[in-house]
């Protein structure tokens, strides 16, 4: 017998009407899922965990899963025409198609969620294997996006029924990825708003920060941005729109490309960001650079580091602070033909924030790249 040591609920204390436990996992819809996979282990030093296809039963689509620490991928693409996943990559390219949450109850989150007005994407359905069950629902969110909601508390399969372990020999060694810190959204003219209110309502998530025009234009190219959080923190999605700059803003030339919203950029947490970015960068992941002149004042902004500049400056990565303590961070260039998505590897030390102090620089390199393409 266990006493139940737990406070009880304070009048200051809401009760939050859809705890999430972090991001379960990542799903990309993708022209090719065999090579995908194959690029994200090798480049980013994923591990084989399991994989969904014909040999399973499935007959119209693979579907292959990595995994580093807390960070599972899923690679999908179809194996016949006119299926939606077909379509879904000739109009966005390969891009998020399921940012899935991990919860304690599937059919609750979708009870809590639709019954706010979320549009449902999947009933809760339960799935049942050998090794338990798995329950998943989902709602629709920005663009062709969803969030599914995972239950797999009474699951101990190598990741939910229907999927087999995918053996092979090829294993890269990891490169310290250790779970999802945020997930940004790219909408369209005037959405942010809406989506912000989606968010809120429908998820019960707060607007922690805002950046206007003002904070984040630069000569050419300006957006806005509004981070918003669920109760816990685990689960942060900002919301970038466009704004009116002298010339296309990145978030136009995104949404050109997918075709519409979408996920911009998924940040993952690394616990040393000089050994994660050295391994990626031997591995041929390309970066964002800025001018070496960003680090001749760079800690007169944001004072004394732990590191040495030394390796940061040779890498690329980038130093901001706020009142909690400080960040680093760097992104990648887009991670397939399109301009769309992108990673950021984010190392934080205490700060809570996204990088501000950052952004005329980043922003900068964004537009020399946009540029290079012709769409500046
Ligand atoms: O997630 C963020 O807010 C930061 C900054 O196009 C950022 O990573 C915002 C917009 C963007 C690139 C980075
Ligand atoms: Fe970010």
């Amino acid at each position: 017998m266990s006493t139940n040591t737990m406070a009880a609920p304070t009048a200051a204390t809401t009760t939050d009407f859809l705890p999430l436990k972090g991001t379960d996992y990542v799903e990309f819809y993708v022209g090719n899922a065999k090579q995908a996979a194959h690029f994200y282990k090798t480049a980013f030093g994923f591990q084989s965990l399991a994989y969904a296809g014909p040999e399973t039963g499935l007959m119209d689509r693979v579907s292959y899963v990595i995994r580093q620490n807390k960070l599972t991928f899923v690679l999908t693409t179809a194996l016949r025409e006119n299926h939606d996943i077909a379509a879904h990559v000739s109009k966005h390219g390969d891009g998020v198609k399921v940012l899935a949450l991990m919860v304690d109850d599937a059919t609750d989150a979708w009870q809590q969620t639709t019954s706010r007005g979320g549009k449902s994407y999947m009933e809760p359905t339960r799935l049942k294997d050998d090794n338990g069950e798995v329950v998943m629902s989902g709602i629709h969110t920005y663009g062709d996006t969803v969030h599914l909601f995972i239950e797999r508390n009474n699951y101990n399969g190598i990741f939910m029924p229907g999927f087999r372990k995918w053996e092979t020999v090829y294993n890269p060694a990891p490169t310290g990825l250790l779970y999802v810190d945020h997930c940004v959204g790219n909408v369209g003219w005037n959405q942010m708003n809406p989506w912000v209110k989606f968010y809120e309502e429908v998820m019960g998530f707060k607007n922690i920060l805002s950046f206007d025009d003002n904070d984040i234009s630069t000569e050419y190219s300006a957006l806005m941005s509004k981070v918003m959080s669920n109760g816990n923190g685990y689960v942060k999605f900002p919301i970038n729109e466009p704004a009116e700059g002298k010339k296309k803003s990145q978030v136009e030339e995104y949404l050109e490309f997918y075709n519409g919203e979408g996920v911009q950029h998924v940040a993952i947490a690394t616990n040393d960001i000089v050994a994660t970015v050295t391994d990626l960068q031997n591995r041929g992941v390309e970066f964002l650079k800025v001018p070496n002149s960003y680090y001749a004042d760079v800690l007169d902004r944001v004072g004394k580091i732990d590191e040495d500049l030394e390796p940061l400056s040779k890498l690329g990565i980038l130093i901001d602070k706020d009142d909690e303590g400080y960040l680093l961070q760097i992104f990648s260039k887009p991670l397939q033909d399109r301009p769309t998505l992108f990673f950021e590897i984010i190392q934080r030390k205490g700060a809570k924030s996204f990088g501000k102090g950052n952004f005329k620089a980043l922003f900068e390199a964004l537009e020399r790249e946009q540029a290079s393409r012709g769409n500046l």
